[in-house]
């Protein structure tokens, strides 16, 4: 595989972006190695910047479900954009993807939309602190819900990947304000409520982790965690940034059918454009500013081309057939590479919820942050490249996703498990 211009840009990006790059994890560190540049993407592949085409199952890190260039998403941001980029001002779309959301997502009654996953988090605790009154806030050891200050504590994804789970930068008083216990672990969670329950604010959590890789919740632990919540009158806040419209069309909560309180959400709702929302009960949204005291704004918040891209992506996936099709393409990918991953001898753990999914070097099942740290990371390393190689990228970590979209037909899946043969041959 040429990779002559990749590794041009490379050596020219580091000049001048702190470690090539706009977002960690992208800087392959977790694998070895320089990372490659894109110059295009359509359907289920993209284009390298020295022209190879490559499968892609990390699809921007999730939001991209319809595949890359969807005619119908790129179409409808056309139009938004010929008819001007931002006005700051409210617009008919933002009703019609709120409306999407509400319709969709089963506990949410009313929403903000925001710009990003990590605006959406941050903003969901703080309205969690103002609506209790309570300063504490309870996290999942290995659960990532962006870079907010007070969940930068023993947080899974790029963290995990560079081994520095907790980030220095953050105050004292910030760390000090976050909880954090084991995910699946019920006994442990019921301990920190016993202890501190009057002055939890909140509980977040992905319901259905993806940035530990991804992990099952066992039968009953969502559950478990609503009733206690709701002894003590905490919120119960899911992260359905990456499980948002993946897990189904109506998020792990559907799924699973446990209703929190509040959500963020992000990715598949922008169709790959900057978006992420959090919403919830009305009477707790009715506390954010202009309704209630609890201030948070953006000026691009709502923008024209990214509800464009939304409800267009929104629209397609909510076609009949079209999610379900997805994830029998998901487990198809899972079942052959399980069988080859046996055939080899190589140990693996696999998951799968909907159009996302996993495979852990571990003989053992992974149901929490610590089992995910025992998987072979070196081995994972070499199956990546050798996926590369083959025309085939998966993430650039161990502790990351991988993502179906609509435009992986089954020829694009052969391939694929082609290339796995070749991949586990050299394991
Ligand atoms: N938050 C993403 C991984 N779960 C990483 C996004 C990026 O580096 O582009």
């Amino acid at each position: 595989m040429d990779r002559t211009q990749s590794e041009k840009l490379w050596e020219q990006a580091n000049k001048t972006l702190v470690g090539g790059v706009n977002s960690p994890v992208r800087a392959f560190k977790g694998v070895g190695g320089n990372p490659f540049f894109v110059q295009s993407g359509a359907g289920a592949h993209i284009t390298d910047a020295d022209g190879n085409k490559i499968i892609d199952y990390v699809l921007s890190w999730g939001p991209l479900v319809l595949g890359h260039a969807h005619p119908e998403v790129v179409e409808a941001v056309t139009k938004a954009l010929e008819k001007g980029a931002s006005f700051g001002i409210p617009t008919e779309a933002e009703i019609l993807l709120a409306e999407k959301i509400c319709a969709l997502v089963p506990s949410i009654e009313k929403v903000r939309l925001v710009n990003s996953g990590t605006e959406a988090t941050m903003s969901a605790i703080r309205l969690a602190r103002g609506f209790t009154g309570r300063d504490l806030v309870v996290k999942i050891e290995g659960c990532y819900h962006g870079h907010v200050d007070c969940l930068l504590v023993k947080a899974g994804s790029g963290l995990t990947t560079l081994g520095t789970p907790t980030s220095p930068g953050i105050p004292e008083s910030h760390a000090a304000s976050t909880l954090t216990v084991p995910y699946n672990d019920l006994d442990a969670m019921a301990e920190i409520f016993k202890a501190h329950g009057d002055n939890i604010a909140c509980l977040i959590i992905e319901p259905l982790p993806g940035n530990m890789g991804v992990i099952l919740p066992e039968p009953g632990y969502l559950e478990g965690l609503r009733s206690l919540t709701g002894q003590h009158q905490s919120l119960l806040i899911f992260d359905e940034v990456m499980s948002g419209f993946r897990a189904s069309l109506g998020g792990a909560q559907a799924k699973f059918g446990v209703k929190p309180d509040l959500t963020t959400l992000g990715k598949v709702i922008g169709g790959g454009l900057p978006v992420g929302a959090y919403g919830g009960r009305a009477d707790i949204m009715q506390h954010l500013s202009p309704e209630g005291p609890v201030y948070q704004a953006g000026t691009l918040a709502g923008n024209p081309l990214a509800t464009a891209a939304g409800i267009s992506t929104l629209d397609i996936l909510a076609r009949p057939g079209v999610i379900d099709a997805m994830e029998g393409q998901m487990t198809k990918l899972g079942a052959g590479l399980g069988s080859i991953a046996q055939e080899a001898g190589i140990p693996v753990y696999q998951t799968q919820v909907g159009t996302m999914g996993c495979m852990f070097f571990n003989e053992n099942p992974v149901r929490n942050y610590e089992d995910a740290t025992t998987s072979d990371t070196d081995r994972y390393a070499k199956y990546f490249w050798s996926m590369l190689e083959n025309g085939v990228y998966f993430a650039p970590s161990q502790y990351e996703a991988g993502f179906m979209s609509s435009a992986h037909d089954d020829a694009i899946i052969d391939q694929t498990l082609d290339a796995a043969r070749k991949a586990f041959a050299k394991l």
